[in-house]
């Protein structure tokens, strides 16, 4: 196996914006998802409770260069992120997934958290904002091999396995989306094993980038990108970031997701981002950056090599992928 070089481990405060949001970010309330849910227009943004030290997260047209990841890439636009989504869910037309998931209801929530746990514990969407929100700056890559730079607003998933505490036989965790049908139409016309499943090993699930997101641009979640709460994995293809979690479980098994389900040999389990192995039906060695011409070349592991490769020591290279 090509073993990537960790000898430049990121310090933290790259990847983590100095932005941080008090406890239960007063972002998140019910006004904001109100306003979040009818469209925006930046005389209605509300504001976060504390404001961050680097000033109103800029949401308006050709203001985002000032937010960048860690390798200077400036964030992409407010509008893209939430007017470009794969949420199968609702439609397979990217451009069509935030007009129909406008009046989605997202409250009242609750995401139960079981298994092979000591505590099992039902979080209502409230309980989850309890978790201090931070600043996360992250590229997405999709397997389809388009990508953005996004600033999510949320939690280390860590941090709710901790306290549900998951027992020495729990190896795997295994996420589900809500099932939903009469108000996401994707559920009664695409033929999918519904709902929508992903899984982590325990040690991925554990890694301090793996992250609860209930929020975008210092503002709730709007329901295209997964409101009330989605996962957010970095390093992998974005299939694996699921949307709209309701439950999740900690096994012992390696668990089916949808995709595996679907096209095992298209979408694995690990679908750690790769250049040196493509997908089936296409190259992944180049990306389309969403807002900028041309390609770019893809990075191991999404760019976070240095972070993440020790976890595939064990892992052939294409499993990487597969
Ligand atoms: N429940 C659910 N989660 C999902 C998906 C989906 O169809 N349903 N699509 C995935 C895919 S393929 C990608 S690329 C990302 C897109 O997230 P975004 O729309 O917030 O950019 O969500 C992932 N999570
Ligand atoms: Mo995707």
């Amino acid at each position: 196996m090509k073993k990537i070089k960790t000898s430049e481990i990121t310090p933290e405060h790259l990847y983590i914006s100095r932005r941080r949001f008090l406890k239960g970010a007063g972002a998140l309330t019910a006004s904001a998802l109100v306003l979040a849910a009818c469209g925006r227009q930046s005389s209605q943004v509300t504001p976060i409770s504390e404001t961050p030290t680097t000033g109103e997260p800029n949401k308006g047209e050709g203001d985002e260069a000032s937010l960048t990841d860690e390798l200077g890439d400036p964030a992409t636009s407010y509008k893209a992120i939430t007017n470009y989504n794969d949420y199968y869910e609702f439609s397979t037309g990217k451009e069509a997934v935030a007009r129909m998931a406008e009046d989605f209801p997202t409250s009242p929530w609750k995401v139960e958290v079981s298994g092979l746990v000591n505590h099992p514990q039902t979080f209502d969407i409230d309980d989850l904002r309890q978790f201090e929100a931070e600043e996360r700056i992250y590229r997405l890559r999709c397997v389809e091999a388009w990508s953005m730079v996004i600033p999510w607003l949320g939690f280390p998933l860590a941090r709710l396995l901790k306290e549900v505490e998951p027992t020495s036989k729990a190896n795997y965790v295994k996420f589900q989306s809500v099932y939903d049908p009469e108000n996401m139409p994707g559920q009664q016309t695409l033929p999918y094993p519904w709902p929508y499943l992903e899984g982590l090993r325990l040690d991925e699930a554990m890694h301090d980038l793996t992250l609860m997101a209930t929020g975008l641009y210092g503002d709730p979640l709007p329901p295209q990108n997964g409101a009330p709460v989605r996962l957010v994995v970095p390093w992998k293809y974005g299939f694996k970031s699921i949307k709209a979690i309701v439950k999740i479980e900690l096994v012992e098994e390696m668990p089916t997701s949808l995709w595996m389900a679907v096209g095992p040999n298209e979408y694995g389990f690990w679908a750690n981002v790769n250049p040196e192995v493509d997908h089936p039906r296409w190259s992944q060695a180049t990306e389309r950056r969403i807002g900028e011409s041309g390609r770019r070349e893809t990075l191991y592991f999404n760019g976070y090599a240095d972070e993440v490769s020790d976890l595939y020591t064990d892992l052939d290279a294409r499993k990487w992928y597969y």
